[in-house]
């Protein structure tokens, strides 16, 4: 008898167990994330906001990603293996806006849902594009930010990324577009360099555009990892005072340049707030619950509902100005 209900005992179990397990299997949610390259402090932050997300919604287990170097072609691996793996949601910010659409696609036909946030995929390879901010705004802040260290006139540069990101190749081709208005007119693009989102290689074509263009007078970077490397050129150059560098950049990385006067101000929106509320917006498209079209509302928990455009785009806040007044306390965040 005793020898039975120990049996039976174990049976039950072993049934719970194997049913738990199916249970916790089906119910899992899998959301990739793959950034750009890793190493970027920005990509770290929306990382965290994307582990924010998952915490929030309970049953999402998040894989963290991307190539070492920034390269379409890493991140085409990448997104081959998150198929093979059979993830249920794919976050991305793109090294290239059509480079990856034939194996986004391939994810989406086996029912992965495939969202681009930060540096977007072309419309046929996504379901939506998170923008985290308006474009004209973006490039419009910038170049004010220039135009206001150097007093409205002088040459500029600008140093971006990789040569094929989305996100910088549509601020760049929106601020050239600005350059010709009245209020920049003063303002003289000389050349715009691309440091890959490495900090080496950013580095050294900051220096090259300091001893290639003696009277420049301001450099531009819309990228964390480009205005941090250009502060550190103009400090070593011994041109703080002369060059102002400004751009897109993390208090955390820029504060030192604010102080050491390479920097007088610059932007960028909440990379933890694009994280999170990419990643919420995939698991609504798991769920069911969001819609891929024009007009559609999508939630974005604590954000609030994102509405899609024509061009099933959404963005969130303006990007949000730092000096030396505020660099520090923000510093602490992201
Ligand atoms: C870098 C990346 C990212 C961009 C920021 C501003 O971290 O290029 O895509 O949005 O800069």
């Amino acid at each position: 008898m005793n020898v039975l209900k120990t049996l039976a005992t174990v049976i039950t179990a072993g049934a719970l167990l194997a049913l738990g397990g199916c249970a916790q299997k089906t119910d899992k949610v899998k959301i990739a994330m793959v950034v750009k390259s890793l190493g970027n402090g920005f990509f770290d932050a929306a990382h965290e906001g994307a582990n924010e997300a998952a915490k929030q919604l309970g049953n999402v287990e998040i894989i963290f990603t991307g190539p070492t170097t920034a390269s379409a072609e890493g991140q085409i691996e990448i997104v081959n293996s998150l198929i093979s793996q059979k993830v249920d949601a794919i976050v991305i910010s793109a090294n290239d806006p059509n480079a990856l659409v034939p194996i986004t696609k391939k994810a989406m036909a086996r029912g992965i849902k495939v969202v681009s946030f930060d540096s977007g995929i072309a419309t046929e390879g996504r379901l939506m594009q998170l923008n985290p901010s308006n474009a004209e705004l973006i490039a419009s802040k910038q170049l004010e930010m220039a135009a206001s260290a150097i007093g409205g006139s002088g040459e500029i540069a600008i140093l971006s990324a990789s040569a094929q990101a989305t996100n910088q190749n549509l601020w760049i081709a929106t601020m050239k577009k600005q350059l010709e208005t009245p209020q920049f007119a003063n303002l003289k693009l000389v050349t715009v360099a691309y440091g890959d989102d490495q900090s080496d290689k950013s580095y050294r074509e900051a220096i090259g555009l300091l001893r290639a263009h003696p009277n420049l007078k301001a450099i531009i970077a819309p990228t964390t990892v480009g205005i941090n490397a250009a502060g550190k050129a103009v400090v070593d150059e011994k041109l703080v005072g002369k060059v102002f560098v400004t751009g897109l950049g993390l208090p955390s990385e820029m504060a030192g340049h604010v102080k050491s006067g390479a920097v007088k101000e610059f932007a960028i929106w909440n990379p933890i707030d694009l994280g999170y509320a990419a990643t919420y917006a995939a698991y609504g498209f798991v769920k069911g619950s969001n819609q891929a079209k024009a007009g559609a509302q999508i939630d974005a928990g604590r954000m609030g509902k994102i509405a899609l455009d024509a061009n099933t785009e959404a963005a969130l806040a303006p990007p949000f100005v730092y000096n030396k007044d505020n660099v520090d306390k923000f510093a602490k965040i992201f």
